[in-house]
Protein backbone atom coordinates (compact mmCIF):
# COMPACT_ATOMS: atom_id res chain seq x y z
CA UNK A 1 0.00 0.00 0.00
CA UNK A 2 0.94 3.88 -0.50
CA UNK A 3 -0.81 6.82 0.05
CA UNK A 4 -1.67 9.32 -2.73
CA UNK A 5 -3.04 13.07 -1.81
CA UNK A 6 -6.39 12.79 -3.93
CA UNK A 7 -6.45 16.42 -4.64
CA UNK A 8 -3.40 16.63 -7.01
CA UNK A 9 -1.83 12.83 -7.39
CA UNK A 10 1.20 13.19 -6.00
CA UNK A 11 2.32 9.79 -4.42
CA UNK A 12 4.26 9.36 -1.50
CA UNK A 13 7.54 8.97 -1.98
CA UNK A 14 9.40 5.14 -1.17
CA UNK A 15 11.30 2.52 -2.64
CA UNK A 16 8.50 1.49 -5.27
CA UNK A 17 7.42 4.91 -6.30
CA UNK A 18 9.98 5.94 -9.23
CA UNK A 19 10.13 9.52 -10.27
CA UNK A 20 11.39 11.34 -12.63
CA UNK A 21 11.57 15.13 -14.09
CA UNK A 22 11.81 16.40 -17.72
CA UNK A 23 13.24 19.51 -18.27
CA UNK A 24 13.46 21.46 -21.61
CA UNK A 25 16.50 20.48 -22.49
CA UNK A 26 16.17 17.03 -22.41
CA UNK A 27 13.17 17.26 -24.86
CA UNK A 28 15.72 18.38 -27.58
CA UNK A 29 13.64 17.81 -30.89
CA UNK A 30 10.15 17.26 -29.60
CA UNK A 31 8.39 20.90 -30.29
CA UNK A 32 8.49 22.16 -33.91
CA UNK A 33 9.36 25.51 -33.13
CA UNK A 34 13.61 25.04 -32.62
CA UNK A 35 14.47 28.50 -32.51
CA UNK A 36 12.09 29.47 -30.01
CA UNK A 37 12.68 25.98 -27.57
CA UNK A 38 16.66 27.63 -28.34
CA UNK A 39 16.31 30.57 -26.91
CA UNK A 40 14.32 29.33 -23.37
CA UNK A 41 16.19 28.49 -20.80
CA UNK A 42 16.79 25.18 -21.23
CA UNK A 43 16.14 24.29 -17.11
CA UNK A 44 12.25 24.72 -17.16
CA UNK A 45 10.20 21.67 -16.39
CA UNK A 46 8.05 20.39 -18.18
CA UNK A 47 6.67 17.40 -16.66
CA UNK A 48 7.37 15.39 -13.90
CA UNK A 49 6.15 11.36 -13.45
CA UNK A 50 5.95 9.05 -10.34
CA UNK A 51 5.25 5.63 -10.99
CA UNK A 52 4.64 3.17 -8.29
CA UNK A 53 5.65 -0.16 -9.51
CA UNK A 54 5.16 -2.68 -7.11
CA UNK A 55 6.09 -5.64 -9.13
CA UNK A 56 9.19 -5.89 -11.54
CA UNK A 57 8.64 -4.40 -15.28
CA UNK A 58 7.72 -6.68 -17.42
CA UNK A 59 5.77 -8.88 -15.33
CA UNK A 60 2.96 -10.10 -17.03
CA UNK A 61 -0.61 -9.58 -14.98
CA UNK A 62 0.29 -6.82 -13.07
CA UNK A 63 -0.55 -2.74 -12.47
CA UNK A 64 1.32 0.17 -12.30
CA UNK A 65 0.20 3.60 -10.88
CA UNK A 66 1.34 6.79 -12.14
CA UNK A 67 0.72 10.57 -11.51
CA UNK A 68 2.09 12.94 -13.82
CA UNK A 69 2.23 16.82 -13.53
CA UNK A 70 2.36 18.87 -16.93
CA UNK A 71 3.21 22.57 -16.28
CA UNK A 72 1.95 25.23 -17.78
CA UNK A 73 3.74 26.66 -21.01
CA UNK A 74 4.45 26.71 -25.01
CA UNK A 75 7.35 26.08 -26.60
CA UNK A 76 6.77 28.70 -29.55
CA UNK A 77 2.42 28.16 -30.37
CA UNK A 78 3.01 24.71 -29.22
CA UNK A 79 1.87 23.79 -25.47
CA UNK A 80 4.24 21.92 -23.18
CA UNK A 81 3.20 18.69 -23.80
CA UNK A 82 5.13 14.84 -22.67
CA UNK A 83 7.41 13.32 -25.17
CA UNK A 84 4.23 10.24 -25.83
CA UNK A 85 5.28 6.74 -26.47
CA UNK A 86 3.32 3.57 -27.94
CA UNK A 87 3.52 0.29 -25.64
CA UNK A 88 6.20 -2.29 -25.98
CA UNK A 89 3.77 -4.87 -26.43
CA UNK A 90 1.48 -2.89 -28.55
CA UNK A 91 -1.93 -4.67 -26.98
CA UNK A 92 -1.87 -3.58 -23.94
CA UNK A 93 -4.38 -0.54 -22.90
CA UNK A 94 -3.82 2.25 -20.21
CA UNK A 95 -6.22 4.19 -18.35
CA UNK A 96 -5.59 7.87 -17.80
CA UNK A 97 -7.55 10.34 -15.16
CA UNK A 98 -7.37 13.84 -14.52
CA UNK A 99 -6.82 15.30 -11.17
CA UNK A 100 -7.07 18.93 -12.06
CA UNK A 101 -5.97 21.78 -14.80
CA UNK A 102 -6.94 21.47 -18.48
CA UNK A 103 -5.48 19.24 -21.01
CA UNK A 104 -5.65 17.44 -24.08
CA UNK A 105 -5.15 13.61 -24.84
CA UNK A 106 -3.82 13.25 -28.51
CA UNK A 107 -3.90 9.56 -29.59
CA UNK A 108 -2.37 8.24 -32.62
CA UNK A 109 -3.13 4.85 -34.54
CA UNK A 110 -0.50 2.83 -36.46
CA UNK A 111 -1.31 5.00 -39.71
CA UNK A 112 -0.58 7.98 -37.76
CA UNK A 113 -4.51 8.96 -37.93
CA UNK A 114 -4.08 11.42 -34.56
CA UNK A 115 -6.87 12.64 -32.59
CA UNK A 116 -7.32 14.19 -29.73
CA UNK A 117 -9.84 14.22 -25.84
CA UNK A 118 -10.24 17.04 -23.68
CA UNK A 119 -8.83 16.49 -20.39
CA UNK A 120 -10.73 18.29 -17.44
CA UNK A 121 -11.12 17.53 -13.65
CA UNK A 122 -12.96 14.42 -13.49
CA UNK A 123 -12.34 13.29 -17.02
CA UNK A 124 -11.74 9.47 -17.27
CA UNK A 125 -9.91 8.19 -20.70
CA UNK A 126 -9.47 4.61 -21.85
CA UNK A 127 -6.50 4.29 -24.20
CA UNK A 128 -7.05 1.18 -26.09
CA UNK A 129 -4.30 -1.05 -27.62
CA UNK A 130 -2.37 -0.04 -30.02
CA UNK A 131 -2.57 3.46 -29.70
CA UNK A 132 0.33 5.50 -29.44
CA UNK A 133 -0.51 8.72 -26.61
CA UNK A 134 0.85 12.14 -25.51
CA UNK A 135 -0.58 14.39 -23.16
CA UNK A 136 -0.13 18.37 -22.85
CA UNK A 137 -1.35 21.26 -21.06
CA UNK A 138 -4.03 23.78 -22.87
CA UNK A 139 -4.05 25.80 -19.42
CA UNK A 140 -2.64 28.61 -17.13
CA UNK A 141 -2.26 25.79 -14.12
CA UNK A 142 -0.58 22.60 -13.57
CA UNK A 143 -2.08 19.54 -15.13
CA UNK A 144 -2.41 16.61 -12.90
CA UNK A 145 -3.90 12.85 -14.11
CA UNK A 146 -2.96 9.86 -12.71
CA UNK A 147 -2.71 6.63 -14.73
CA UNK A 148 -2.89 2.76 -14.45
CA UNK A 149 -1.34 0.41 -17.14
CA UNK A 150 -0.11 -3.32 -17.39
CA UNK A 151 3.16 -4.19 -16.16
CA UNK A 152 4.09 -5.90 -18.90
CA UNK A 153 3.05 -3.25 -21.71
CA UNK A 154 6.52 -1.28 -21.55
CA UNK A 155 7.38 2.08 -23.20
CA UNK A 156 8.71 2.57 -26.81
CA UNK A 157 9.49 5.65 -27.70
CA UNK A 158 11.44 5.39 -31.08
CA UNK A 159 8.88 5.88 -33.32
CA UNK A 160 7.83 9.05 -31.85
CA UNK A 161 11.22 10.38 -31.44
CA UNK A 162 11.46 9.87 -35.18
CA UNK A 163 8.55 10.75 -36.91
CA UNK A 164 6.23 12.54 -34.05
CA UNK A 165 2.63 11.99 -33.65
CA UNK A 166 0.89 13.02 -36.81
CA UNK A 167 -0.67 16.49 -35.69
CA UNK A 168 0.74 18.90 -33.49
CA UNK A 169 -1.43 20.48 -30.29
CA UNK A 170 -1.24 24.36 -30.99
CA UNK A 171 -2.10 27.43 -29.33
CA UNK A 172 -3.83 29.35 -32.65
CA UNK A 173 -6.14 32.54 -32.39
CA UNK A 174 -7.19 31.84 -28.31
CA UNK A 175 -7.64 27.99 -28.63
CA UNK A 176 -6.12 24.82 -28.65
CA UNK A 177 -6.01 23.67 -31.69
CA UNK A 178 -4.78 19.95 -33.49
CA UNK A 179 -2.93 21.18 -36.79
CA UNK A 180 -1.92 18.14 -38.90
CA UNK A 181 1.48 18.38 -40.16
CA UNK A 182 1.74 18.13 -43.82
CA UNK A 183 2.57 15.65 -46.05
C1 LIG B 1 1.67 8.54 -17.71
C2 LIG B 1 1.95 7.09 -18.01
C3 LIG B 1 3.43 6.78 -17.85
C4 LIG B 1 4.25 7.77 -18.67
C5 LIG B 1 3.90 9.20 -18.31
C6 LIG B 1 4.64 10.26 -19.15
O1 LIG B 1 1.90 8.75 -16.36
O2 LIG B 1 1.54 6.81 -19.33
O3 LIG B 1 3.67 5.48 -18.26
O4 LIG B 1 5.63 7.53 -18.47
O5 LIG B 1 2.51 9.39 -18.50
O6 LIG B 1 4.61 10.00 -20.52
P1 LIG B 1 5.94 9.70 -21.35
O7 LIG B 1 6.58 8.46 -20.77
O8 LIG B 1 5.45 9.50 -22.76
O9 LIG B 1 6.82 10.88 -21.21
ZN1 LIG C 1 1.29 4.34 -21.88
Amino acid sequence: MIQMDWSNGLLQPGAEVLESVKTLGQLDGLFADAGAWRGMDLNTVVYRVQAWCPIADGTEGGLFWGNTVIEPGQVGAEYFMTHGHFHRQRDRAEYYATISGEGALILMDENRKTWMEAMRPGSVHFIPPHIGHRTANTGKAPLHFVACWPSDAGHDYELIRQKGFGARLLHVDGAAKLVTERA
